[in-house]
């Protein structure tokens, strides 16, 4: 599978090195980036052209499939603008950040008459979540009934605002909670703690979002960003008949001086590495046999109307409900 790559920043670089190493069956052969610097040190080690536009890179004849890793303003009209090629994209979370754009892009992929696009919502690779997902669907807690997570960053740059802990960062929790739990949000509310002193003073931080499932089930999630001391993700469902922890990633117990201790991860690039390499794979396998199977433009559309509902919680201090049209037959 040829690919081309727009948006050569931080994840763009990672998964050109991941395409053109780890995943089978899958080469970049074009990237493009506004920084045309930046674009053609990342096209270097890969053997990639260097293309002045994404117009251009989705235009290409040796371009088969897009991923776009270019930041979250730009994604709608690349996105539609490969549909309107009918090339199949990867486009990294989140698919819009304003919902009204989601809906050009499921009316958009309907009218084409097959699904082209896939979101970057790595968590539903990742080994611990699909262990979660498989005791859920085999009924080993009975009926979801809560769950309680906890997303922590050690820090975030100055340019990390207060919409982001939503639009950003829990983004991830609400996408795999609606993977998880089979269904949508209907309500959000943020409540905001005292704010941590090792923060940038005009972010709010911590935040807690309280979320509502159209079923009446209720998830938690602590967004802390400058937690300082690691990269941490919890994630416990709680069923009718028990509960299900994602387990923290290995890391041997280390005993001296008169402490036991194990050291917690300080990143995402090492905490979610292994979920990154399937998503990618499976992305190529699945394109190579027909067309992408992973979270759809209508999971990256429901994620955004819940951000977008969470942000304006925040903004109010009220409970928004999450305003879904009915999810068309099409990606059921
Ligand atoms: P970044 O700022 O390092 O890189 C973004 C790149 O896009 C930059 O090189 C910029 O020049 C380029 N760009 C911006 N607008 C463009 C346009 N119109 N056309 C072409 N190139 C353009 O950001 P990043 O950390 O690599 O994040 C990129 C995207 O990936 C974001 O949507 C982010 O949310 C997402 N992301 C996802 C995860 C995850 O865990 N799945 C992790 C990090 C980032
Ligand atoms: C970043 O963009 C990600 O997607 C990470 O997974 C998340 O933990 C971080 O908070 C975001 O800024």
């Amino acid at each position: 599978m040829k690919i081309g790559l727009i948006g050569t920043g931080w994840i763009g670089e990672e998964h050109v090195r991941r395409l053109s190493g780890q995943v089978s069956g899958a080469e970049v052969v074009a990237v493009s980036d506004i920084d045309p610097e930046r674009a053609a040190a990342v096209a270097a080690p890969a053997g990639a052209r260097v293309r002045a536009t994404a117009e251009e890179l989705i235009a290409d004849p040796e371009v088969q499939a897009v991923v776009v890793t270019s930041w979250g303003p730009a994604h709608a009209g690349q996105v539609l603008a490969c549909i309107a090629a009918g090339k199949p994209v990867f486009c990294e979370k989140p698919l819009t950040t304003e919902a009204a754009d989601g809906l050009r892009i499921l009316e958009a992929e309907q009218a084409h008459g097959k699904r082209l696009v896939q979101v970057g919502f790595m968590r539903r690779y990742d080994a611990g979540y699909r262990a979660i997902k498989a005791v859920l669907d085999e009924g080993g807690i009975g009926a979801p009934l809560m769950a309680h997570c906890a997303h922590r960053n050690p820090t975030q740059p100055e340019s990390y605002h207060s919409d982001k802990p939503m639009v950003d960062t829990a983004v991830h929790e609400i996408d795999v909670l609606r993977w998880l739990l089979g269904e949508e949000f209907a309500s959000v509310q943020v409540v905001v703690p005292r704010s941590t002193s090792k923060r940038f003073p005009h972010l709010v931080d911590p935040q807690i979002l309280l979320l509502e499932t159209e079923s009446g089930a209720r998830v938690d999630v602590e967004v802390f960003v400058n937690c300082q001391y690691g990269y941490d993700i919890q994630c416990e469902v709680v069923g009718e008949t028990g509960t299900v922890r994602l387990p923290d990633p290995a890391a041997p117990l280390v005993r001296t001086a008169g402490r036991a201790s194990t050291a917690v991860v300080q990143d995402f690039p090492s905490r979610f590495a292994d979920a990154f390499d399937v998503e990618l794979q499976e992305w190529v396998d699945s394109l190579r046999s027909g067309e992408p199977a992973g979270p759809s433009a209508w999971d990256g559309y429901a994620a955004t109307v819940v951000t977008n509902a969470a942000v304006e919680a925040r903004r109010t201090g009220t409970v928004v409900p999450v305003d879904l049209p009915e999810r068309p037959a099409f990606y059921k």
